[in-house]
């Protein structure tokens, strides 16, 4: 009976709860200005992500979701949340802020658009950073987020 309770819960706990994560967008700390924190993340397909505001002038959004995922956009200054359900790469930034190079990337479960997502943040970085350009290379460097999570599954 105990032993059968026990594999309940660890089938619940391992497989049921969608996990929740939280993405703060600020303003300035530190001597630094207008970035999200994280910048990245990786989850799981079904767990959720709120992005935290700390001003009115923030406009989380996606601007790069894989294939069949849907994008978001939070109201001016206002938080939101997402579901996310498909694998892959995201790349999301501040409307209100993103030539200022904020922005960020989600990876769910697996990084299976990787290339693609690659092209366009190669083209985005230069459409709409005019600074902080370099702020989110070391995701994509060679020994960034992307490319473990990509080679360690
Ligand atoms: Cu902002």
């Amino acid at each position: 009976m105990i032993t059968r309770l026990l594999a309940l819960l660890l089938c619940v706990s391992t497989s049921s709860f969608a996990a929740e994560h939280a993405i703060n967008a600020i303003k300035f700390r530190n001597y630094e200005s207008m970035f999200f924190e994280p910048d990245h993340l990786e989850v799981e397909p079904g767990d959720t992500v709120t992005f935290v505001v700390d001003d009115r002038d923030h406009q989380p959004q996606s601007v790069f979701i894989p294939a069949g995922a849907s994008s978001w956009q939070a109201k001016p200054g206002q938080p939101i949340t997402v579901t996310l359900t498909e694998q892959g790469v995201y790349l999301f930034d501040c409307a209100y802020h993103n030539v200022m190079g904020m922005a960020g990337v989600i990876v769910v479960g697996e990084p299976v658009n990787l290339a693609e997502a690659r092209r366009f943040f190669a083209r985005y970085r230069e459409e709409t950073f005019a600074m902080s350009r370099d702020r989110l290379d070391h995701i994509w460097d060679p020994d960034g987020l992307l490319d473990r999570s990509a080679s360690s599954r």
